[in-house]
């Protein structure tokens, strides 16, 4: 695998800075803690903020007022320091020791300018209410909203059935063992020594409650299990993502159907695909034509409202490359003639989902990205390229075949702080090892 040298002690401020770099707004993401009550918190919002140049012995804060956002971290300036950015520094504004204007008046906790900016004042209180007189601040219910969406509703030693890694085509039964802001880790039944874990968010489509598989014709890993162990329960039915309801009676997907899926292997690539078995509630087996096995292990099921399947075509509308079918030689790949050959039909287009939310990513936009091929890392990310409502990650420091298409309501995606918030560990960018080491090294390019 790839020679990686990590950037040792990541820090998001000073990668982003204070120029054209933008990290995505907090409101892009609804389901990450604050996502859907991030309100107006923006740039000139002031907040007061422990005192780091007081000179004093105890514990003191002052007025700063936000000059920049990214994700969950923002850049500070004092009140008194004016145009003066000499001593701006990045905080996490979801972090404890960040209040709203008026916390220390209410808390009898002293308010003390900076010691280097103390003699440009000599009436500091007649300061403070000249420059936050219209001045907007926190919710006065910030942390309390912050500390109450950082709860979640999976336990340890919940089962609930999650694709089987090894074959996509089948679910497994699987035990909550771990949940890091809404992240899970699972960890498969029987599985002896609880190595073979597996990380997703609780929101993700690759898990569902107990029955799911049975119920919608779903192949799945029968459990031997015949009793459940002390404390495990099944994750009751609610906790899990929904999809919308559609009308199967009409005209509908049909075995055989083709039409362009992301590869969930290679997740960077948009492919030639065929619909390999309907099944009840809209889902979809689809298989990736040229590389399926003659038993069907390597289908895989998508909702039929899926972001990641599009009808024929899609691709070259939107001037993506559509990975031909592993084998076929005919390039470049032409829809009209493919089908003609094979004989098959397109899947119609009114089937497909064409909703596109007006989500607020743009392109050059930082976040943390989960590396879907190994989900237990959350990486630093750029948005690349938007097509309605796709987005193309890309991985900091990594080679562009890393990338991955992903929507962009993906619970996969995170703001620029969140793993700092939630404890999770960030992947910092990776700095390729081709740039120090001779060429015979860079070679391997093999993904691990
Ligand atoms: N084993 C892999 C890790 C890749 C992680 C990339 N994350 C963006 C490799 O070294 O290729």
């Amino acid at each position: 695998s790839k020679t990686v040298i990590p950037v040792k002690g990541f820090d998001w401020g000073r990668y982003i800075g204070t120029g054209d770099i933008n990290g995505a707004p907090v409101g892009c993401f609804k389901h990450v803690p604050m996502g859907t009550s991030w309100g107006d918190l923006a740039e000139g919002v002031r907040v007061e903020v422990p005192n780091t140049d007081s000179g004093l012995p105890m514990k003191v804060y002052w007025i700063a007022g936000v000059i920049k956002l990214a994700g969950f971290k923002a850049l500070l300036r004092y009140e008194g320091f004016d145009g003066d950015s000499g001593r701006d520094f990045w905080c996490n504004i979801c972090v404890p020791d960040i209040h709203p204007v008026g916390w220390c008046a209410a808390g009898g906790k002293p308010l003390v300018p900076p010691k280097s900016i103390q003699h440009k004042c000599t009436n500091w209180k007649a300061f403070l209410v000249k420059c936050l007189t219209g001045a907007k601040t926190l919710p006065i219910d910030f942390s309390t909203k912050v500390q109450q969406s950082m709860q979640f509703p999976f336990k340890k030693l919940m089962r609930v059935e999650v694709v089987d890694k090894t074959h996509l085509c089948r679910t497994r039964v699987a035990l909550v063992e771990q949940v890091i802001g809404g992240r899970l880790r699972l960890v498969y039944e029987e599985c002896e020594d609880g190595s073979d874990d597996f990380w997703c968010h609780m929101y993700s489509p690759l898990i569902h409650s107990i029955g799911w598989s049975r119920g919608i014709g779903h192949r799945f890993k029968r459990s031997d299990v015949s009793k459940k162990l002390d404390g495990q329960v099944d994750a009751p039915g609610q906790l899990f993502a929904k999809v919308k309801d559609v009308d199967q009676s009409g005209e509908w997907f049909k075995d055989g159907m083709k039409l362009e899926a992301i590869d969930p292997l290679n997740l960077s690539a948009i492919c030639v695909a065929t619909v390999r078995k309907v099944l009840a509630d809209g889902y979809l087996m689809i298989g990736i034509d040229g590389s399926e096995a003659a038993d069907g292990s390597d289908w895989f099921c998508y909702h039929s409202t899926s972001p990641s399947i599009f009808p024929a075509g899609f691709c070259e509308i939107n001037t993506i490359e559509l990975t031909p079918p592993r084998g076929y030689t005919k390039l470049p790949f032409r829809w009209f003639d493919y089908l003609r050959e094979t004989g098959s039909v397109a899947a119609p287009v009114k089937l497909f989902n064409k909703e596109v939310p007006n989500h607020g990513f743009r392109p050059g936009m930082k976040l943390e990205a989960v590396d879907l091929m190994e989900p237990r890392l959350v990486c630093v990310a750029t948005v690349t390229r938007i097509v309605h409502r796709l987005l193309r990650i890309h991985f900091d420091g990594w080679e562009d075949e890393y990338d991955q298409w992903v929507d962009c309501e993906s619970p996969d995606l995170y703001p620029v702080g969140w793993c700092q918030l939630t404890g999770y560990q960030l992947q910092p960018p990776a700095v390729l090892a081709s740039r120090e080491l001779p060429p015979s090294v860079t070679k391997q390019k093999k993904k691990s």
